[in-house]
């Protein structure tokens, strides 16, 4: 299946320069194409791996293509007494660049060629309308990272409404310059795959439809060594915000000595968001802040130890803080996570007056130190989550939910 057809030899003053088609059924990638650039009557000298018989000049710059290692070829024809019909001896060089620049090495041959071939990327425009082009350098293949609304191998085809390519439940309809998408509110972008107010577009999401015990993600062994300082971070977004008891996002459980109530706990609507710390029945800390609307917003709660002293941060920016808040003490490692509940056992002891709903949430992440509010920042505006002191993560509740939609971007 491999020559597939040579096309005309274009001669331009003694540089000869043909292209190669090559269909290689691997995986995905399909068909590619190389080009070579061709000297008559030269020869690179010192450089040769491999020499054989060839039928002609295509069947050698093939063979050139098929291994890696090979960077250059030698053509000569046999002699013409012998009815040749273009056959001749193919040789397969091995160098680096410098080896055909300072061009010592290549020597005047009469009826020898000498050709290089130009691989995937560095073919001019090997993508289209502004794709970008990824070399394979294993398989010596190219792709290419189509810009919407192409799409093809080489992003020379547009994408119809056919394949989809609308987000979020929103109208597509077809034009003259490719799809055009209608977006649902509180949606945008081309593909309507952007969310108003939420930097974390690309992770999934988790829709409660109402208040209720039921509805939930949950996590165990979430905590692996004692806190002395942690912060947790979410995106939330309420639907009712008429709903009057607690909507507890956040709540953290360990069995030592927690009959009622929760190791850590982030609670919206107290009327204010309210945290704790080792909450053993306590009410807990009124941060002053409120979501009254039914946009997302990103909240973090940070707390250390020493001067039991915590902040809060809403849409990236520190909204209040305080000192006191469990002084000296350890949140003890092991105990499970729950969102959209409070925990009043641990894993369970769920109240509906507690149960967050209806609404979503997000990117649920603790670090066990506290961030700085830089961090902080940037994970509101570019949902750059750092990796540094993570603890628990939201890939991790995508096997722990219960009772939820969750929306896959
Ligand atoms: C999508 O739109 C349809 C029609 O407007 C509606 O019935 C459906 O509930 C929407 N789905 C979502 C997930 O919003
Ligand atoms: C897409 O549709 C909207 C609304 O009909 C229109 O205003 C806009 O110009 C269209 N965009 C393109 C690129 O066709
Ligand atoms: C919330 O209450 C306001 C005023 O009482 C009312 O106008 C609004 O429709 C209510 N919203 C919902 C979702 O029930
Ligand atoms: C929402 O709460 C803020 C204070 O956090 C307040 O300034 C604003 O007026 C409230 N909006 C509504 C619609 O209640
Ligand atoms: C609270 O914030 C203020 C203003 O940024 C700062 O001066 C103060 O040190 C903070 N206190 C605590 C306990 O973080
Ligand atoms: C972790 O905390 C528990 C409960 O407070 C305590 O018993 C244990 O000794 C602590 N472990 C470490 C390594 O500090
Ligand atoms: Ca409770």
């Amino acid at each position: 299946m491999e020559p597939v057809n040579a096309p005309p030899f274009v001669l331009f003053r003694g540089l000869l320069l043909y292209a190669i088609f090559i269909t290689a059924l691997e995986s995905s990638t399909v068909s590619r194409s190389a080009y070579f650039t061709t000297l008559t009557n030269k020869q690179l000298k010192g450089f040769v791996v491999k020499r054989f018989e060839s039928l002609g000049q295509i069947w050698c710059s093939q063979s050139c293509l098929k291994n890696a290692w090979c960077t250059s070829t030698n053509f000569k024809l046999a002699p013409k007494i012998a009815k040749s019909d273009g056959k001749g001896t193919c040789e397969l060089n091995k160098h680096d660049g410098s080896a055909v620049k300072e061009n010592m090495f290549l020597q005047f041959e009469e009826g020898a060629s000498f050709s290089v071939p130009l691989k995937g990327c560095q073919i001019t425009d090997s993508c289209k309308n502004g794709g970008a082009c990824l070399y394979d350098e294993k398989k010596q293949t190219y792709s290419c990272k189509c810009k919407p609304p192409w799409t093809g191998e080489t992003c020379a085809e547009l994408v119809t409404c056919d394949s989809h390519p609308c987000k979020n439940n929103a109208t597509c309809t077809d034009g003259v310059d490719g799809y055009n998408c209608s977006c649902a509110p509180g949606f945008y972008g081309t593909q309507c795959e952007k969310i108003e107010g939420l930097s974390c577009s690309s992770a999934y999401r988790i829709i409660f439809k109402q208040s209720t015990t039921e509805s939930y993600a949950i996590k165990a062994n979430a905590i692996s060594s004692n806190l002395t300082e942690f912060t947790v971070c979410l995106f939330v977004k309420r639907k009712d915000i008429n709903s009057s008891h607690y909507q507890c996002v956040y709540s953290y459980a360990e069995a030592s000595g927690y009959d009622i109530g929760n190791a850590i706990y982030v609670c919206l609507n107290t009327p204010n968001i309210e945290i704790n710390v080792d909450n053993r029945g306590y009410s807990g800390t009124n941060t002053g802040v409120k979501i009254n609307d039914t946009m997302w917003h990103h909240i973090c709660v940070t707390w250390r130890s020493t001067n039991g002293a915590w902040q809060f941060y809403l849409d990236g920016q520190l909204q209040s803080n305080g000192t006191g808040l469990k002084e000296n003490h350890q949140i003890p490692a092991g105990g499970t996570v729950v969102i959209g509940q409070d925990q009043d056992t641990v894993g369970g002891g769920f109240q509906t007056a507690d149960s967050f709903g209806p609404g979503e949430v997000t990117e649920v992440n603790l670090w066990s130190r506290v961030l700085s509010a830089s961090d902080i920042a940037a994970q509101y505006a570019n949902c750059h989550i750092t990796k540094v002191g993570l603890m628990h993560w939201w890939e991790q509740f995508k096997d722990g939910v219960s009772g939820v939609t969750v929306v896959k971007p």
